[in-house]
Parts: structure tokens; sequence; C-alpha cells
């Protein structure tokens, strides 16, 4: 992308009603655009993170055993009047009628909408387990929205679920969910800390909220250190195999909301693993047995014969929010320090003296070889603005250009996260960005 002709609104000024660094930052780097309260525009930026995050999110389900799926944002009332929903929800719950006077909903989730897909096509015990995502808009009329896309009214969130005959299978299919988001938040450069959690209104017995500790987050939680300590990647899940010993070497350890919390318990832990701190929840995973199919009706014949109730669970991720918490656990005060898994671009070219031959021949090779994964910032600006805005985005590599340099054959290549700089061969600053 040339900045010369990106559609990239920066903003000097800090936003007044932003009261949180991410949801500052993203307006300031022309990330998101709210356009009513708590709806927002996601304008080229903040669209390529949110898709990248999308992206990571979607191979890990899909390796879990987990198929994609696409279901309406638009859902009939009557569906939710089967399950018992339709008035419990309440006011969060955005009610309409089209022409015909039907009553109609903008999905706050689908629990209702997958049951009674599923429940038309599945007849026999062979047709389980199975489980079905999908990343679509939610709408929920919040009270209060806020801190930009971290609490938003329109949102993106994945949400999964599955089908199972029996109960040991909808734990093992629990566990699945469990593992892949303890991978999906760390491929994010996150550490997202599992925690028994309430079940609000979707209900169940079982759930975990999965919590990044961030000074903004909404939520109070205890926390052992020792959970801090763990690295997710380093473990080699088998989806088909028995995935309690992983499950259990992270939930044997202390970790509790507010509303979970066991001050007796936490009290035993030794001072120094205690750790108390905020959290945002980016996850949240339900075990709820027939909740939903047994007022539906979905029922399969059993291996003997008989009717069988399926059990169900449901395991949802806040995409959008993500990309607010990704920001809050990476920046500093000159911008955003995106995490190269989900960086918008890769790189950011930076010609100091647009006009200069070397210069732009260098730049235009650089910027080509980068293919479409970089910005370029070609623009007739000072170079402390190309600078202040490099940073303000965030990406990972910058690579400067200047008139000296670039008659020499040298460039500097700046990694922002962690501020290093080094004069190189325009190769080898390729080479690393690539690498
Ligand atoms: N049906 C279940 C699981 S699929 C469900 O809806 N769970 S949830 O209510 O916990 O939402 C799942 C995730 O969506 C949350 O963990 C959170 O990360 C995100 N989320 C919920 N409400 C909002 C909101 N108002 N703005 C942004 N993200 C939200």
């Amino acid at each position: 992308m040339r900045l010369s002709r990106a559609f990239l609104p920066t903003l000097k000024e800090t936003p007044a009603e932003a009261q949180i660094v991410s949801h500052r930052l993203m307006l300031r780097a022309g990330l998101i655009r709210q356009t009513a309260a708590g709806i927002y525009a996601w304008l080229p930026l903040g669209w390529r993170a949110l898709q990248k995050v999308e992206q990571i999110v979607r191979e890990e389900q899909d390796r879990a055993g987990a198929q994609e799926v696409l279901m309406p944002t638009m859902q009939s009332a009557d569906l939710w009047r089967q399950s018992g929903r339709y008035d419990a929800y309440g006011p969060e719950m955005l009610r309409l009628k089209d022409r015909h006077e039907r009553e109609m909903l903008f999905g706050p989730t689908n629990e209702e909408m997958v049951t009674d897909i599923f429940g038309q096509f599945a007849k026999s015990y062979r047709d389980l387990p199975r489980n079905l995502y999908h990343i679509q808009w939610k709408f929920r009329d919040e009270v209060r929205p806020r801190f930009g896309v971290m609490r938003g009214r329109e949102f993106l969130m994945k949400d999964a679920y599955s089908f199972d005959l029996t109960k040991a299978g909808a734990e093992h299919s629990y566990r699945q969910m469990f593992v892949a988001y303890l991978r999906t938040f760390a491929r994010m450069g996150l550490k997202a800390i599992p925690m028994r959690a309430d079940t609000g209104p979707i209900g169940g017995d079982l759930s975990h909220e999965f919590i990044i500790l961030a000074e903004t987050g909404e939520s109070q939680v205890f926390v052992s250190r020792k959970l801090l300590e763990k690295d997710p990647l380093a473990e080699a899940p088998d989806y088909d195999g028995d995935l309690a010993p992983i499950v259990e070497g992270w939930t044997s350890h202390y970790a509790a909301t507010e509303e979970m919390h066991d001050a007796a318990a936490w009290e035993k832990l030794p001072e120094a693993e205690r750790v108390s701190a905020r959290g945002i929840e980016v996850g949240h995973i339900f075990y709820f047995g027939t909740r939903y199919s047994q007022p539906m009706g979905l029922s399969v014949q059993g291996p003997d014969g008989a009717t069988v109730v399926p059990e169900m669970g449901s395991y949802g991720i806040g995409v959008s929010r993500l990309v607010g918490a990704i920001i809050e656990a990476n920046h500093d005060e000159a911008g955003i320090k995106w995490p190269d898994a989900v960086a918008p671009f890769r790189a950011a070219v930076l010609n100091l003296k647009p006009g200069d031959s070397a210069c732009d021949s260098l730049c235009g090779q650089l910027y080509a070889s980068l293919a479409h994964d970089a910005v370029y910032d070609d623009r007739d600006e000072r170079a402390g603005r190309k600078f202040a805005d490099a940073d303000l985005m965030g990406h990972p590599w910058q690579v400067i250009v200047g008139p000296k340099g670039a008659a020499a054959g040298r460039v500097e290549l700046k990694r922002r996260m962690t501020g290093e700089r080094h004069e190189v061969s325009p190769e080898d600053a390729l080479g690393m960005i690539k690498g």
C-alpha cells in the first residue's frame, strides 16, 4: 500500500471520547471509525488486522476438527420461543419486524439456529459427533458500550457448537476447544489464562473464560504465577487422543474471576505465587448438556435403536475484541507494536527523500519485493512525520531509506517491538523481514 494513495485517516490529537489506550490508538492510527454508539467501520489497516486474527482463529478451529459454516445475522423469533430464551434474553436483544409483521431479531448468539439446522440433518448416532462454527457479526444492545471494539454493540464473534451422543463425548469436545483456544491466543502473542466461570444467559454447568491480563481489563482476576509461565505452543495436542492431561495441567492451578473467587483457597497459595490483576475476556466456552437440544426437539437414534438427545456445548471467541486486546498488550507511548502474526502489514518502507532517484529506485525495489505485505511511505512529508506515523501504526519492521544510504547501498532496519536498529544491505533487510 502506497501511503500517498492510502485511505489512512490518522489523527494527531488524542480523541477525547477514548478512555483506554487501545481505543485511542485504534482511532489515531486510523484502524476504525465509530458510525453509531458501539458500532464501528473497519478501515483498511484495521480490517487487515481483523482478518489476520480471524484467520488464526479459523486455522485452529479447523485443526481441532470443527467445520466452518456461515449462518445469517437475522433470526426468526420463533426459534427463540422454542428454547424459551426469547423473553428471557431481555433488552440486550435487538428485535425487529419485517414487512409482514413477522418478529425477527439480530442474532446475539446462535445456539437455537444451529440446533435447528443440525436437527434437520441428524438422524442417527452416526451423525455424531460434529462441531460447527462460524465467524459472524453479532448484535447485543449493551447498556454501556465502551472502550471501542472491546465492548461494542455490533461485534465479530467466532462461535462453535458441538453435538455429541454422550456426556463423555461432550467433555472430549469441550477439551478439544479448550486446547484449541490455548493455541489460538498464544499464536497471537497473547497469554490467555483459562478460568472457571459463571455461565450467565447461555446456561449449563461447566464453563471457562479465557482471560488476558491487562490493566484496563473489565474483570478482576486471581491467578497462580505458574500459569503465566506455561507455554501452550510447547504442547502438541492430538485432538483425537486423550486431551485430559493437557487440560488438567491448566486447571489444576488456581485461576478465577471475581465471581468464582474462593478467598480461602487463594490464601493457601504461597505469597510469591499469587497474581491478582485486571483481565480482558477474549473467549468463553460452555458445556450445557441438553439445555437447547431438549426443548428444540433434537434427537437421534442411538446404536441400540433408542432415542438419544444429543449433548451440546458452545464456544465463543471475541474476534473484534481481540484486535483491541492485542493492542492493549502491545504498545508504547509512540503507538502500536504489532506482534508479527497479526500485523496488518509486515513492514513499512520509509522513503526519506522522494524525488531522489537513488531513494526512489531502492524503495521501489524493496516495496515490490515485499509484495503487498508492506506499506510504502512515498509521501511528500518531513522525515519526522514518517517516523512518527510508522511507530503509531506499529508495523513490525521499518526499512528506512535516506539519500546517503541509498547511494551507498545501505538501509536502516528497525524492529518496532524491541526498538533495535541495524544498518544493513537491502538484501539483508529483506532476508530478515521475510525470515
Ligand atoms: N454462545 C456463547 C459461546 S459461542 C457466547 O455467546 N458466549 S459469550 O457471550 O461469552 O461471547 C463470546 C465472546 O464474545 C466473549 O468471550 C467476548 O470475547 C466476546 N464478546 C461478548 N460481548 C461482546 C461485546 N459487547 N463486544 C465485543 N466482544 C464481545
